[in-house]
């Protein structure tokens, strides 16, 4: 394996956009660590889909996006929010169903969107992002001036029939948009080799004439590296790109765990000794980018803001009954 202070490539591995990225993983970790402990304690209304054991996916994928470009977020979006850059305390106080959340309270995590910094929304309807990441790809197109659009989705998405029509629109438009496809092995519990025809997204992304790579999504340095390729691709006017990331989810589908986790616990166990966090950091300190007491520094930076989110999330106010039927589509 390269070594991370050797130029390889293209990608310059700069020191401190790769502790930048080990910071955002840590945070996307301790933030749904600490969110799903709230929703244990019953200080959550409603529910979280953890995105622990996939940090490395949007972490990778988001630093290669520059300002102007979007992204459309799935049901277990926290981890694209943070990476984008959302703010954690906004984003708790929504989790806590809050007056100071990003949507007052009353989106819950499933519907946390920041379109200041591109973020057009978590979204609970499976499936749901890949349309309207489609638009804001054509209206990246249409703006002409080189943005593009990404859009996070799980295999469970790839049988909706808004994958298939976002894949061809995309295609026969040459729209710029990034299909990041987070194979985690499961939707709820059935096993994506069920579940999916022919058993192969790629090959299902290739029959829509986009080019498609398949990587180690639990391996940050990969999934930067082929995001870095296929949105150089799509910035250049090549049209869409396919990427699955293979990864797997450490919790049960959602917490609290109402529903069984019916997943072979060897296969769990397996997947959690490939931790993204835990391989980065040891490449960090095997390439000598980091010390030990500067992991630590970075781990209580992290805590620190974690606490923070936690604590304005609990003082903030409820929203009040009156402004119940305010900001919504129907009444
Ligand atoms: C249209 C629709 N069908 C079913 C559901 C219920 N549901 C929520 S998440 C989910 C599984 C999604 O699996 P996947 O896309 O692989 O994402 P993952 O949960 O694995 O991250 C299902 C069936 C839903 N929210 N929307
Ligand atoms: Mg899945």
């Amino acid at each position: 394996m390269d070594k991370l202070t050797k130029r390889d490539g293209k990608v310059t591995r700069n020191n401190a956009g790769l502790i930048n990225m080990y910071r955002t993983m840590l945070t996307i970790r301790r933030f749904d660590e600490r969110a799903s402990q709230e929703v244990r304690n019953g200080a959550v209304p409603g529910l979280v889909h953890p995105y622990i054991g996939q940090e490395a996916i949007a972490t990778g994928v988001c630093s290669n996006l520059i300002e102007g470009d979007r992204i459309v977020s799935n049901h277990r979006g926290h981890g694209h929010l943070i990476a984008k850059g959302a703010d954690t305390r906004r984003m708790m106080a929504e989790v806590f169903g809050k007056k100071t959340g990003y949507c007052k309270g009353k989106g819950g995590s499933m519907h946390i969107a920041d379109f200041g910094i591109g973020i057009l929304g978590a979204n609970g309807i499976v499936g749901a992002g890949l349309p309207i990441a489609t638009g804001a790809a054509l209206a990246a197109r249409l703006d002409g001036k080189g943005k593009i659009a990404v859009v996070f989705f799980g295999d469970g998405a790839c049988q909706e029939g808004e994958f298939q029509e976002s894949m061809n629109l995309a295609s026969i438009w040459k729209l710029p948009l990034l299909f990041a496809c987070e194979n985690n092995m499961y939707g709820v519990n059935t096993s994506y080799t069920y579940a999916i025809a022919g058993g192969d997204l790629v090959k299902r992304a290739s029959a829509y004439d986009m080019p498609t790579a398949s990587v180690d999504g639990n391996d940050v340095i990969a999934v930067r590296e082929a995001a870095r390729i296929a949105i150089e691709h799509v910035r250049a006017g090549g049209g869409p790109y396919f990427v699955e990331f293979k990864t797997f989810r450490w919790s049960g589908h959602f917490v609290p765990e109402a529903i069984p986790d019916t997943r072979p616990k060897e296969e769990i166990e397996a997947w959690k000794k490939k931790c993204p966090i835990v391989r980065f950091m040891r490449r960090l300190l095997e390439d000598g980018i980091v010390t030990r007491p500067e992991l630590q520094k970075i781990e209580d930076q992290v805590m620190g803001i974690i606490d923070e989110a936690v604590v304005y999330a609990r003082e903030s106010p409820l929203p009040a009954p009156e402004d119940a039927l305010d900001d919504v589509y129907s009444a």
